[in-house]
């Protein structure tokens, strides 16, 4: 089958799923952009522990520290002050919905990291949210450069479901490493695991590898 022979076939049977009540979740098969054990939605999906927390951008606030030479607390002036950074990417859910092209824009892990420094010897982070939800990805990961901290999705301001003010988005790794509501951000020597780490789920969290489980 080549490229546009697999268009055709994925646009028969986005209408074909249609006609047929599927709503808008479609199973593409072969589609070679969807990780294995996937299936595509159109919708966004909401996702958390159940604790949706309000923080008004007044009080909400952004500790990175750890294993860094400069330590920052950021307010909502000082994190919009940062070099604005846009990138579109694929959202992969370990419960098994994927999402195509969504446009993120906020600060790159790239320019966090040129404001703290990391120290030499820091070698994973830890992210910590205000619904103390936590996650951990060693630093290589958080220095790809579709990493960022994002307060916009599609343009539009990140809702407090999707995790607003701020949350991550780590699109090589499944979701779950893409803390929502993020409040803290700690480098370190050592791994910690998070949430669901330490609940069987897999360490490193690769969609392209099916790896869902520690
Ligand atoms: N703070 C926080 N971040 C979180 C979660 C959570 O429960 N709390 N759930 C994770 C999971 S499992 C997924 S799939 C995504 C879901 O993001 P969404 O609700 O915007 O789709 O957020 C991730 N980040
Ligand atoms: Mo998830």
């Amino acid at each position: 089958m080549d490229q546009n022979d697999r268009l055709t076939k994925s646009k028969e049977q986005w209408a074909r799923a249609r006609r047929g009540g599927e709503e808008r979740e479609v199973f593409y098969e072969g589609d070679d952009r969807l990780p294995p054990g996937q299936h595509l939605v159109e919708t966004w999906p909401v996702l958390d522990l159940g604790h949706k927390p309000e923080i008004s951008l007044e009080e909400w606030r952004l500790t990175i520290g750890g294993a860094v030479t400069t330590a920052v607390i950021w307010t909502w002036a000082n994190f919009l002050a940062q070099p604005q950074f846009k990138d579109v990417s694929d959202f992969h859910c370990v419960t098994s919905w994927s999402r195509y092209d969504n446009e993120w824009e906020g600060v790159s892990f790239k320019q966090l990291m040129t404001v703290v420094q990391p120290l030499p010897s820091a070698r994973f982070v830890l992210f910590k949210s205000y619904d103390d939800y936590t996650t951990n990805l060693p630093l290589s990961a958080c220095q790809d450069d579709d990493v960022l901290l994002t307060y916009k999705w599609n343009g539009r301001p990140l809702t407090k479901e999707h995790g607003g003010p701020v949350r991550m988005i780590v699109p090589k790794r499944y979701a779950w490493k893409g803390a929502k509501w993020v409040k803290e951000i700690t480098f370190s020597e050592q791994d910690e695991k998070g949430f669901w780490e330490v609940r069987g789920y897999s360490n490193t969290a690769f969609p392209w590898k099916n790896d869902r489980y520690g």
